[in-house]
């Protein structure tokens, strides 16, 4: 890699973005980004969302340390700070809860009662940073807006934590990379399949020499970084593809209107996360809506290989985002219902609104990968978010230029895998994963 090697990054999301941010920030002077969305925060990116939990804590310290970077980012980094509300992640399982959620759960607190960054008064107001909560009082004492009854919910609260106001971050760190220079946007025209050499020109034949867009342009790079998100297996889809390791995962969204009083009284409540039930957030500050998501372990859609792109044998299936994500399972607003009557019960029956499925890449492991694709030369899939990977957005990039610099990944869980399909057990979801073609009853608006 040289500062003027040609560099093409296929997407604008999450990933995209960072990696063009820290690649111009590197000196990087030929990236050009090509998104299928005609706007950045792209309609297609699982980031473009009115907000996400930042976080530090994970059950494996791998992850617990690299969220550590990223809230140091957060919090201190003047991109990224004005994004970022500290309110506080209260993580809990109700008295429903199977003991999955419950032996996750006390993973999750152990791994950040004795570490280091999570001592000491820091958080809000000198208090500690980690609170346990086994009581509803414990509960009033940290969030006294949430007034359902909340019968039996233990867990904790993590006062280093909240929230990121998602498209917000996004659009900054778009007009980081435009401000940066060296980055060319090209939206509108998305990536559709790779390029490969017929072994006529320089590149022994089948590297990857760039990449097709919808509209039919060939763009030829030095290298190919595919940052697609969901979508990857539109690109990447045949046998040669990501098959069934990489799948599209959708989880359901909404959110309730509130009025200016309401979102008042509700204004500093933590993220509220109960294992077995769901999500919500701090209303937001400009439209007044809280957003809700219901618990579960997601939607695929699996397509056969003949609609992915790479098509040359036998037909793989392989889970791709569908054209019409504006819907949610019924169940999940009934889920959504429950939710809210046990915590805020006046919210329980009002209108759900701006409902959607937010599609992820979900790996097997639910490691990200950041590799090499095996077999086609200059190519970089950064991928695999498995609905964690937002609060890396000012980190993320740099993981991939090191990639890119190295010529290979030395971080063996980040590597290009293949083998088993994506989703199985994961200890923080409850439920199954079922596809959408099976779900009987959906909800729009
Ligand atoms: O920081 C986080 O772990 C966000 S998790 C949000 C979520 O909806 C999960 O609850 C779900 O299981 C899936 O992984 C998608 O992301």
């Amino acid at each position: 890699m040289t500062p003027d090697s040609s560099i093409l990054i296929a997407g604008a999301g999450t990933f995209g973005l960072s990696t063009s941010y820290h690649l111009a920030k590197a000196g990087y002077k030929n990236i050009t980004v090509l998104e299928k969305s005609p706007t950045i925060p792209s309609h297609l990116s699982a980031g473009n969302d009115l907000n996400k939990i930042l976080r530090a804590e994970y059950e494996d310290a791998f992850y617990t340390e690299l969220a550590l970077q990223a809230m140091r980012e957060w919090k201190d980094n003047g991109l990224f700070a004005p994004h970022y509300h500290e309110t506080g992640y209260l993580l809990c399982t109700s008295a429903a809860a199977p003991e999955k959620s419950k032996r996750t759960l006390a993973k999750s607190l152990s791994s950040v009662s004795s570490h280091p960054a999570f001592q000491g008064g820091e958080g809000q107001g000198g208090h500690k940073i980690i609170c346990p909560i086994n009581t509803r009082d414990d509960i009033r004492a940290v969030a006294p807006a949430l007034d359902g009854p909340m019968q039996g919910w233990t867990g904790y609260l993590n006062r280093f934590a909240g929230y990121a106001h998602a498209a917000d971050a996004l659009r900054a760190m778009h007009a980081a990379c435009c401000a940066l220079g060296g980055v060319t946007f090209r939206l509108g025209d998305g990536v559709t399949a790779l390029v490969y050499s017929n072994g006529d020109d320089a590149q022994p034949k089948g590297v990857c020499i760039g990449a097709r867009t919808a509209s039919g342009a060939v763009h030829t790079a030095d290298v190919v970084v595919l940052a697609l998100g969901a979508a990857l297996g539109t690109v990447l889809g045949g046998p040669h593809g990501v098959g069934r390791h990489v799948a599209a995962r959708a989880w359901s969204v909404g959110h309730v209107q509130l009025s200016e009083d309401e979102a008042s009284r509700l204004r500093r409540i933590p993220v509220t996360y109960a294992r077995d039930l769901g999500f919500f957030f701090e209303p937001d500050a400009r439209t007044r809506l809280l957003k809700v998501c219901p618990a579960g372990a997601g939607y695929t859609n699996f397509v056969s290989g003949e609609e992915g792109r790479e098509e040359e044998t036998a037909p793989v299936s392989v889970s791709v985002p569908p054209e019409d994500s504006g819907w949610i399972p019924a169940r999940d607003e009934a889920m959504i219902r429950r939710l809210l009557r046990e915590t805020l019960p006046a919210l329980a029956d009002r209108p759900i609104v701006d409902k959607k499925l937010c599609w992820c890449a979900d790996t097997a492991d639910t490691d990200y990968i950041i590799d090499f694709v095996p077999g086609k030369g200059r190519v970089v899939v950064v991928s695999g978010d498995s609905g964690h990977a937002f609060k890396m957005l000012p980190v993320v990039g740099n993981w991939v230029k090191d990639v890119l610099e190295k010529g290979r990944q030395d971080i063996p869980r980040w590597r290009w895998k293949e083998g088993q399909d994506a989703g199985g057990d994961v200890s923080w979801r409850v439920g199954e994963s079922i596809d959408i073609k099976d779900v009987k009853e959906t909800v729009r608006g």
